[in-house]
């Protein structure tokens, strides 16, 4: 996978592991072989064996939001289903395989902080009362490559307005799942799991930030991220974090994994621009994964007119990286 001619003038694959410790290189490039092999043998979302039926599948495919459009086609969903990050399992693209330990039934999703009432909910209870509607979304890695998704599930706000924060709440904070005993990358005890991310609420209530229980017209695969996950598409896809248990409302600025690690490099908020270089690389564009093609990078990833607003009067924050 990810085999293309590259010029004289484009970054290497190799300085472009962005999300990435120098003892990890290794295991990327391995990984990458790997991947060529695995993505012929593996269906999409292949489940085990011992999965019990998912309990909401009967709401797949859900009806497509047509407010936004695609300038690409989607990605092949066997392309997607093998060029993931996901850092709990390996820090390669191929964790697919790996990503299958994962229960994700039962799954509960707590709620909490600065809410009129903390909240545990079981996610099929939760995805039942949300409904879910489909969105394609473009998707840009800060690594600069980029996929199209359709993604199934529903507005963030949708589960805002059902946890009811206080006036004092001003970011809302996720967290992944910490389990070490099946995700063998959270035994890499240097990196402070769980994964963590934020929005400030203003982010958290716009109509294009969005909780995806599915892609591809039905449950969403492990490797994506099931049971859910946020997208945030106008935003570099580590924001965009996956398999939440935790929705915690607070009064400052979370701190996010990534931001945790390496600050100068992952900000708060990573929105997507294309004049603004990562320290180690040019994000002026972007290769789409499946197409060996490279297109200019879009400010917001193109998502503009939806959120540009929030950001007016915002000059002193660092917005881009
Ligand atoms: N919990 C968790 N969420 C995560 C990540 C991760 O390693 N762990 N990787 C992020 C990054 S860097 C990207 S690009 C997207 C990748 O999503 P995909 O594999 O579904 O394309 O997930 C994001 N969310
Ligand atoms: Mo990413």
């Amino acid at each position: 996978m990810n085999i293309i001619r590259r010029r004289g003038w484009e970054i290497p694959e190799s300085q472009i592991t962005p999300e990435h410790l120098a003892f990890d290189r290794r295991r990327f490039l391995i990984g990458g072989a790997s991947a060529l092999a695995l993505s012929a043998s593996l269906a999409p979302g292949a489940a085990h064996a011992d999965d019990a039926p998912d309990p909401t599948a009967n709401l797949y495919p859900a009806k497509r939001n047509e407010t936004y459009k695609l300038d690409r086609p989607i990605t092949d969903e066997k392309i997607n289903a093998h060029y993931n990050n996901f850092y709990e399992f390996n820090s390669s693209k191929e964790v697919a395989d790996q990503a299958q330990k994962l229960p994700i039934r039962p799954w509960t999703v707590k709620i909490d902080g600065l809410v009129e009432k903390p909240i545990e909910i079981g996610v099929d209870d939760l995805i039942r009362k949300m409904g879910i509607e489909e969105r394609a979304y473009r998707h840009r890695c800060v690594e600069a490559w980029s996929m199209a998704i359709a993604w199934s599930g529903f507005p963030l706000a949708k589960l805002v307005a059902f946890a009811k924060p206080t006036s004092g709440a001003k970011f809302l904070k996720m967290e992944t799942f910490l389990n070490p005993k099946v995700a063998p990358g959270q035994r890499q005890t240097w990196f402070p799991w769980p994964y963590v991310e934020g929005l400030s609420m203003a982010e958290a209530t716009n109509d294009l930030a969005f909780i995806a229980t599915g892609a591809y017209g039905h449950p969403m695969a492990k490797q994506h991220g099931a049971p859910l996950r946020l997208a945030v598409p106008w935003k570099y896809g580590f924001k965009s974090i996956k398999s939440i248990v935790r929705f915690s409302f607070v009064d400052k600025q979370p701190i996010g994994m990534w931001q945790s690690l390496q600050a100068a490099e992952y900000g708060f908020w990573a929105n997507v621009n294309p004049k603004v270089p990562h320290p180690r690389w040019s994000q002026a564009t972007e290769e789409v994964i499946g197409t060996g093609e490279r297109k200019p990078t879009l400010l917001f990833n193109g998502y503009g007119e939806f959120v540009a607003d929030i950001y007016k009067g915002m000059d002193g924050e660092r917005l881009w990286a």
